[in-house]
């Protein structure tokens, strides 16, 4: 499913931003990722939304002001509830990284 009112501020790497990345897999979303280590237009937009480089961060496009949602957690738990059948949430039990923090 393609969800063109959002767009995903990572960079390669980063294990928060592969948390969300595996969401985004596992619920077959096309979204634009926007590495800020590759354009530096994107890495200056995120510090100038919300103050910090820190990712990931999900930017929101909406007609009253884009939602920049940081927090892998978050993010991961808004795109279940959006697009997820209902009572859908990450895979468990895989005994990845992410199953010591229960998802
Ligand atoms: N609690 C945050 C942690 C995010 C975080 O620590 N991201 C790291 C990369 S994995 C980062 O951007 N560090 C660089 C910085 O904060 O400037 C989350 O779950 O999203």
């Amino acid at each position: 499913m393609r969800a063109d009112d959002l767009s995903l501020y990572l960079y390669d790497g980063c294990p928060f931003c592969e948390r969300v990345r595996a969401a985004v897999v596992d619920l077959e979303l096309q979204l634009e990722e926007r590495n800020i280590f590759q354009d530096r237009a994107h890495m200056d937009d995120l510090i100038a939304a919300r103050g910090r480089r820190t990712v990931p961060v999900l930017r929101i496009a909406k007609p009253d002001g884009d939602e920049w949602m940081p927090e892998s957690a978050d993010i991961v738990r808004y795109l279940y509830e959006r697009f997820g059948e209902p009572g859908q949430g990450p895979p468990r039990g895989r005994g990845g990284f992410w199953s010591l923090f229960g998802g």
